[in-house]
């Protein structure tokens, strides 16, 4: 595989997701061939990096994609034995913690034997010296509170077959560095959102429904627990810290997050604070309503199916070490995050509205 631009090559698995589609963006600019890895599927699930989607046959291509999966140790083997990748990017995992409860032993087979796998083709290549390493782990590992704000000296108590297994990749990934001298690194990134989010995590789910009301096609936003405290950033910001720490001499683990927290429900009022609409909160628990000010409709109901069997109640990182040793800063607070989806969802949303009116 030819080299180009900054002469680096970098394979990401996880290409089709959210992080997959801001990383692919900056270490194309960066000057990179990029090799993204992507699922079967049925339908398309390349939306999000349809712009950057060059023809197979184009001499000199920057962009390639392959099929593969985490479940499927052949595959990965193959892939990374033909990329001869400079830096790998782990970012692929069933990343919903909810579905994590419906399916843990899937969500352990990708999101911690995955790991493992594209680990052990690192080792079986002999590619220890070649091909540095990045593990999407998540603030998910902190789970049950035991000090705030989060570091990397915090202690671990994951909440859900999901966190468990970002447990186990977490702890491989520090293994393989000492045992086989590994440039491999943790990133505990904190929540980050963006337009491309997928729409069942609780910012897009928000961030539609509130464009759908305003656009007369919903009527109410069904939501669980509305107390839950995030450390929510933009996940543009959050691509470069990955990118940063391959970037860096030696292998560490960092912390990439806001030092900012705040309710899913003081997110919902900003969200519909951006469409003209004030909220008022009436009930509590299971009976909480978010209520149009003006003309009383009920919008907001808690549903108690979005709870989860066990949660995390608290979220608030300390980026320090990033900062320090990474130069790595993050510019966009919740509020202009939300206001950017809110904004970015009018359009979908009224686009969607279109083709079915069609
Ligand atoms: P997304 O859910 O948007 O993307 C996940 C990607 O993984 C998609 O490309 C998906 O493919 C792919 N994928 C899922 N299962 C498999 C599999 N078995 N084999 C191959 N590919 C698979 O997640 P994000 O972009 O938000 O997150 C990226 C990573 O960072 C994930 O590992 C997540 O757990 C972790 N993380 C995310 C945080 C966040 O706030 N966003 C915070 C901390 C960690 P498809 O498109 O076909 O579904
Ligand atoms: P999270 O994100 O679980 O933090 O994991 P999510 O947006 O799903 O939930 C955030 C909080 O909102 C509460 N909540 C709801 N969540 C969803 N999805 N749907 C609802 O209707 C709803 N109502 C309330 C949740 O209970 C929770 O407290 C994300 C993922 O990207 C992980 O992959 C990543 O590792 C972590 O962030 C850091």
């Amino acid at each position: 595989m030819g080299k180009s631009g900054s002469g680096k090559v970098a394979l990401i698995t996880g290409a089709t997701g959210q992080d997959g589609a801001y990383l692919s963006e900056l270490l194309l600019a960066e000057g990179y061939v990029v090799h993204g890895v992507k699922r079967r599927s049925s339908s398309f699930n390349t939306g999000r990096i349809e712009h950057l989607y060059q023809d197979p046959h184009e001499a000199d291509q920057r962009f390639i994609l392959h099929y593969g999966d985490l479940t499927d140790s052949t595959n990965l083997i193959r892939i990374v034995q033909q990329v001869q990748p400079d830096e790998i990017y782990n970012l692929a995992a069933q990343s919903h913690v909810a579905v994590s409860f419906e399916t843990p032993e899937y969500t352990a087979n990708a999101d911690a034997m995955g790991a493992l796998r594209l680990l052990e083709a690192i080792r079986i290549l002999g590619l220890e010296k070649k091909s540095r390493f990045y593990q999407a782990s998540t603030s998910e590992l902190y789970g049950k509170v035991q000090e705030v704000p989060q570091s990397e000296t915090t202690p671990f108590y994951p909440r859900s077959p999901y966190a468990v297994a970002k447990l186990y990749a977490y702890w491989m990934v520090v293994n393989y560095r000492e045992a086989y001298g590994l440039h491999a690194s943790n990133g505990i990134l904190f929540n980050h959102e963006s337009p491309l989010r997928g729409e069942t995590f609780v910012t897009r789910k928000i961030t539609r429904a509130v464009s759908g009301i305003k656009l007369g096609l919903q009527d109410r936003l069904y939501l669980g627990n509305l107390d839950a405290k995030r450390d929510w950033g933009h996940a543009r910001e959050y691509v470069r810290g990955m990118w940063l720490m391959l970037q860096q001499d030696e292998p560490d683990d960092y912390v990439l997050a806001t030092g900012e927290t705040t309710t899913v429900r003081d997110f919902v009022g900003h969200a519909f604070a951006q469409v003209d609409i004030k909220l008022d909160w009436r009930g509590s628990g299971v009976t909480e309503q978010g209520v149009c000010a003006a003309s009383g409709r009920v919008l907001v109901e808690v549903d108690p199916r979005y709870f989860r069997p066990t949660e995390v109640e608290l979220l608030l990182g300390d980026a320090s070490k990033a900062k320090a040793k990474l130069g790595w800063s993050h510019d966009t607070p919740w509020q202009a995050l939300c206001e950017e989806m809110v904004r970015e969802d009018l359009i979908v949303v009224a686009r969607e509205q279109r083709r079915h009116g069609e």
